[in-house]
């Protein structure tokens, strides 16, 4: 009998390089997880990372994987979408795509929704925050093999908190949008949530990358009342019960700046 590619594929050969705290690198270690996939984590360091990933990889973000196939082939995947399409190869199960073709469907389009901007806000909401309040970032490299030492991950988290905002177009116009925009986010994914398309068991490829982005989300307590008790707050916190990591205190944003985000949801 031949053999399945999941008995044959060899232990301790997947590589994941992150920045830890990244939203989509939570996602793709969730996958790994839930497949049951054996990953050493590589700890990269922002905005350095831009450079090391495009020379190793051919673009700039992580996550970004490499492994080792059936032949013995080291093989390089780049983005977290790519990398979960090429989990499911590696390992079908549990799935991470529905075979039914227009569950796939809704699937892949919520996804690709996380995938969007949706994905980018995090980014913002996260460097705004940081900052404004650059210590709370060694919160999120806590017991992470960061090649930095303490003492210097503090001089650096200043520059480099100003450095990933400006790189991420956080700028105060953008990130006051963005908290008025929360609302309506939230509506799609409960709506999401009600039509079935995520909250299923086991998670699907939308659910690990729109819970990645809440948990995120969560880390910052200005921003975590606003999702916790909605059915996509509740959803993120089943996917990730014990946070993706850091904490950001609050009062950071103007109390002002998050009154937008409190406005009521308009119904879908
Ligand atoms: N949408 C892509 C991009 C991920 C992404 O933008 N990652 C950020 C960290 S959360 C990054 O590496 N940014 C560097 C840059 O944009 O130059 C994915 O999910 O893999």
């Amino acid at each position: 009998m031949p053999q399945s590619r999941t008995a044959i594929l060899r232990p301790m050969s997947i590589k994941v390089y992150y920045v830890p705290g990244s939203h989509p690198c939570n996602a793709v270690f969730k996958a790994l997880d839930l497949k049951g996939l054996p990953y050493k984590k590589i700890v990269v360091i922002p905005p350095a990372h831009r450079l090391q990933m495009t020379v190793m990889f051919g673009g700039r973000t992580v996550p970004a994987m490499k492994y080792v196939d059936d032949e013995g082939r080291a093989e390089k995947v780049q983005t977290s979408c790519a990398i979960m399409r090429t989990l499911d190869s590696i390992k079908p199960d549990p799935p991470l795509y529905p075979t039914d073709a227009e569950e796939r469907r809704r699937v892949l389009a919520a996804e690709k929704w996380a995938d969007g901007d949706f994905q980018s806000l995090g980014r913002r909401l996260i460097w705004s925050h940081l900052k404004r309040s650059p210590q709370a970032m060694l919160s999120f490299a806590a017991g992470e093999r960061v090649p930095l030492p303490a003492f210097m991950q503090k001089i650096a988290a200043g520059p480099v908190s100003t450095i990933q905002s400006r790189l991420n177009r956080a700028d105060d116009d953008q990130v006051r949008a963005d908290l008025a925009s929360l609302p309506g986010l939230l509506d799609q994914i409960d709506a999401y949530i009600a039509d079935g398309v995520i909250g299923g068991d086991p998670p699907n490829a939308a659910d690990l990358q729109i819970a990645a982005s809440l948990d995120l989300w969560m880390t910052m307590d200005d921003i975590r009342p606003l999702v916790e008790h909605r059915p996509a707050g509740k959803l993120a916190r089943r996917i990730f019960p014990a946070s993706g990591g850091g904490h950001v205190s609050g009062g950071v944003l103007p109390a002002e700046w998050l009154a937008a985000a409190r406005a009521e949801s308009k119904p879908l």
